[in-house]
């Protein structure tokens, strides 16, 4: 028998796409984007176009497993049986619970930490029975700032939401600027708008120091030094307030600190902020006036300036820009970094943070992601955090592959080698963590099971539908954490709800913008744009929010009226207003307007070159698979043939005697990596770049995270991937 299922992509990617999946006898046959999704149109990327090969991978896990030898890399492919041992659900939950347990006893419980991220972000299986689980063990929390924290609170100090510009109304862009956004490598499903509109005319400006694809098709690309995005939009904002080019009645309606943002841009003249980015004066005064002129112009910043040791406040400078020219105002302007603050799913319904008060009487610990190297040796040798009282004797790891995607490599694997700590990892494959497991879960890819998904790039939600029977003995995070929490002797009725029920009291929720929104509705209709039109009313009890919605307009496609959150300020900040000042930054010791400082490690940095560490690094994202996930799959590795190379600029690559293809040894105070050079004209002068991989892939056994750094970022405690100094030299065997 024949079917069509509707699933929605649960990867970590802005796009969320709608998915329809053949099922013939039980066994998926073919994945295509859903044609009727507004921003998938049919289309999928190319790592997911090839999903059943991800599905019947033979490197799936298939059952529980125990480990019989010592922990520690071994090789590529499915581990042999002299590493794990087949063992039933029973025997795993058992061993599990006893551990726990004992551990518990005699530790306490915050000395079991949950480590997950973006395995899936479907609603329940990213964060739900886990997290009951895990409050109700009252064990460590963890906090989640491996990826966007420091950009979240840089927007939302300026905005005071996530939100902002939807995918589709870039079609009616004149001038659009990618900004730290490799849009055809991460954000597919936005090129075809951003093509639209320049087939009526528009100008694509990215701003990336790497030569992306994108900025290979774009009209302008402005390779900027790695970190100084404060200084370039803090010399726009110069420009575009000396030659009155702002949006002087928006600003004195719907903004606050324009005096003191107008003498702070004063200390910015394009003179020198082109010693800071490496950009021209005249280039900065050409990109200020089009980008105030050039009208509707849109933003789409992303992710890649922020992964820098002053993320927040860069993001925070350029999200004053479209408040500065009022482009909030206009069909096809504004910006776009994360919409996720739109969905105001019930979290509390599905976390439950109110039972770490039953078994602790108060909030647990927080420890933070990004330092879990640090965090595992801090017994040892205190360094980065302070000694951790109690110690983490147990990690239970799902939903993340930290071995390969932490910074501080070398410091994570001495600390996973740890005899003493107990590690379960729930997993899709043998990866680079479950190396360090004792025991290892087969865990349900998105075929398998059932869940509702948002989305960061777009405005629809979806129930994502089941399309067939797990794999081998595979459970979704939801089961398993339901079983083990049965197992642990937890009682709570939370721990029996159906998935259904967690969807439906998922919607459930003050978000007037889900509002007539319903799990039966999601399973008839597929995907629903939030309910923005009609609500107006409803929309301005947001919680926290006083977004206003547009009357009925129509989009180029004529299907839904467009989006304009902020078209007359309702910003939902403490002011109410857009906060070019902000009393909560200055309450948290931070500069309430913004200001430029050179990363330290980055070339204006003190310490840098002093070190003998000149280069910047870019430890990047590969194009074609998604931080570490699909580097395993044949067919999608071959795809990205940039993996163990290291992009040099000729100068650099001249000066130390380095050939196109040589083997050259890349190195700082945290570790060393050989890689392959390329010097192929990606990177300016200064920067060199590499992409992520699983560790076990490089003949070293360790990735380019053996280089990167667990220094935090100044807003939001994030990870600071692009602010990394290296030096190179040709290597000898
Ligand atoms: N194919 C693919 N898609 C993905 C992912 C993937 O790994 N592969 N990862 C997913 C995830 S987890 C995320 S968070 C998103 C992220 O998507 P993006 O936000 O696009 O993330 P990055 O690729 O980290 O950074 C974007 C660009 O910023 C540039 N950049 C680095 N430093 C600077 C700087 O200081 N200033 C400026 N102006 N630019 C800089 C980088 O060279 C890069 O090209 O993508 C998601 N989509
Ligand atoms: N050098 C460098 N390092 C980086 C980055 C970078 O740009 N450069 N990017 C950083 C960023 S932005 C991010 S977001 C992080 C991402 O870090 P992670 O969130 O750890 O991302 P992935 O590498 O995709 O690993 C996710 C793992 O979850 C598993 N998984 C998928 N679905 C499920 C499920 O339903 N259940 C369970 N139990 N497991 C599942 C997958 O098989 C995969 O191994 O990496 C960070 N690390
Ligand atoms: S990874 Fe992104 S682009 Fe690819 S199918 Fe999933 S949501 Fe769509
Ligand atoms: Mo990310």
């Amino acid at each position: 028998m024949k079917r069509v299922v509707h699933a929605a992509c649960p990867h970590d990617c802005p796009d969320a796409c709608g998915v329809l999946i053949t099922i013939e006898d039980g066994r998926a046959t073919r994945i295509q984007g859903d044609p009727e999704h507004p921003v998938t149109r049919g289309f999928l990327c190319a790592k997911v176009a090839k999903y059943l090969d991800r599905v019947y991978s033979p490197g799936r896990v298939l059952y529980p497993m125990r480990r019989v030898a010592p922990k520690g890399p071994c090789g590529a492919g499915a581990p042999a049986r002299e590493v794990f041992q087949r063992i039933s659900w029973d025997e795993a939950l058992d061993e599990i619970t006893h551990r726990l347990r004992r551990i518990v006893a005699e530790y306490g419980c915050e000395s079991i930490l949950p480590y997950s991220y973006g395995g899936t972000l479907g609603a329940l299986n990213g964060a739900s029975m886990d997290r009951r689980f895990f409050h109700r063990l009252g064990a460590s929390q963890l906090e989640r700032s491996i990826c966007s924290t420091a950009g979240e609170e840089g927007l939302k100090s300026v905005i005071g939401i996530k939100l902002g510009t939807e995918p589709e109304q870039f079609a009616h862009a004149r001038y659009i600027i990618a900004w730290g956004s490799n849009i055809h490598g991460n954000n597919v499903h936005l090129w075809p708008f951003i093509e639209e509109a320049r087939r009526k005319g528009a100008k694509l400006v990215v701003i990336d120091p790497y030569r992306t694809r994108t900025a290979k098709c774009a009209d302008w690309h402005l390779p900027i030094h790695p970190g100084t995005d404060a200084a370039l939009a803090l010399g726009l904002m110069h420009v575009i307030i000396n030659e009155n080019l702002f949006d002087a009645d928006y600003v004195s309606r719907y903004t606050v600190g324009l005096e003191d943002l107008k003498a702070r841009a004063q200390q910015y003249p394009p003179e020198e902020v082109a010693h800071w980015t490496g950009i021209s004066a005249d280039d900065i005064r050409k990109l200020a006036r089009e980008y105030a002129t050039e009208r509707p112009s849109v933003i789409r910043v992303n992710y890649g300036i922020q992964r820098s040791e002053r993320g927040g406040m860069s993001m925070r400078a350029v999200t004053m820009l479209p408040c500065l020219i009022g482009s909030w105002k206009e069909l096809g302007g504004g910006l776009q970094l994360s919409l996720s603050g739109s969905y105001g799913l019930n979290r509390e319904a599905l976390e439950m943070p109110e039972l770490m008060q039953k078994a602790l009487g108060r909030p647990a610990r927080i420890v933070n992601m990004v330092q879990l190297g640090s965090v595992l040796n801090s017994a040892i040798v205190p360094k980065i955090v302070p000694k951790m009282v109690p110690p983490i004797q147990a990690l239970f790891v799902y939903n993340s592959n930290p071995a390969a995607v932490c910074p501080n490599h070398n410091e994570v694997v001495r600390g996973l080698m740890r005899p003493d700590l107990f590690t379960v990892v729930h997993e899709q494959f043998f990866t680079d963590t479950t190396d360090y497991a004792d025991i290892v879960l087969p865990a349900t890819t998105f075929f398998e099971h059932k869940d509702l998904q948002t989305a960061y790039g777009h405005y629809y939600l979806q129930v994502s539908n089941q399309a067939m029977d797990p794999v081998g003995e595979c459970r979704s995070n939801v089961e398993m954490f339901r079983a083990l929490a049965e197992r642990m002797g937890f009682e709570d009725d939370c721990f029996r709800e159906t998935v259904d029920s967690m969807i439906d009291r998922a919607l459930d929720s003050p978000n007037p913008w889900l509002k007539g929104i319903t799990r039966d509705r999601l399973e008839r209709e597929r995907h629903i744009r939030l309910n923005f039109a009609g609500n107006e009313d409803a929309a301005t009890n947001h919680v926290g929010t006083d977004a206003f919605v547009r009357p009925a307009e129509r989009s180029s496609e004529g299907t839904a009226a467009p989006f304009l959150p902020f078209a007359q300020g309702n910003f939902p900040t403490p002011s109410g207003k857009a906060e070019f000042y902000s009393e909560t930054l200055k309450h948290q010791g931070l500069d309430p307007v913004v200001a430029f400082t050179p990363p330290d490690e980055s070339r204006h940095g003190s310490r840098s070159k002093a070190a003998g560490f000149p280069l910047e690094l870019l430890a990047r994202k590969p194009d074609n698979h998604l931080n570490s996930s699909f580097a395993n799959l044949p067919s999608v590795r071959k795809m990205e043939p940039w993996i163990g190379d290291l992009e040099m600029h000729p100068t650099d690559a001249e000066a130390r005697g380095v050939r196109n293809g040589d083997r050259i040894r890349a190195f700082n105070s945290r570790g060393e990596i050989v890689l392959r050079a390329r010097v192929d004209g990606a990177v300016p002068p200064g920067v060199v770049a590499a992409r992520l991989d699983w560790a076990r892939f490089s003949p070293g056994g360790g990735n380019i995270n053996v280089l990167t750094s667990e220094k935090l970022t100044d807003m939001g405690n994030a990870a600071t991937f692009y602010s990394v100094s290296v030096e190179v030299e040709l290597f000898r065997a």
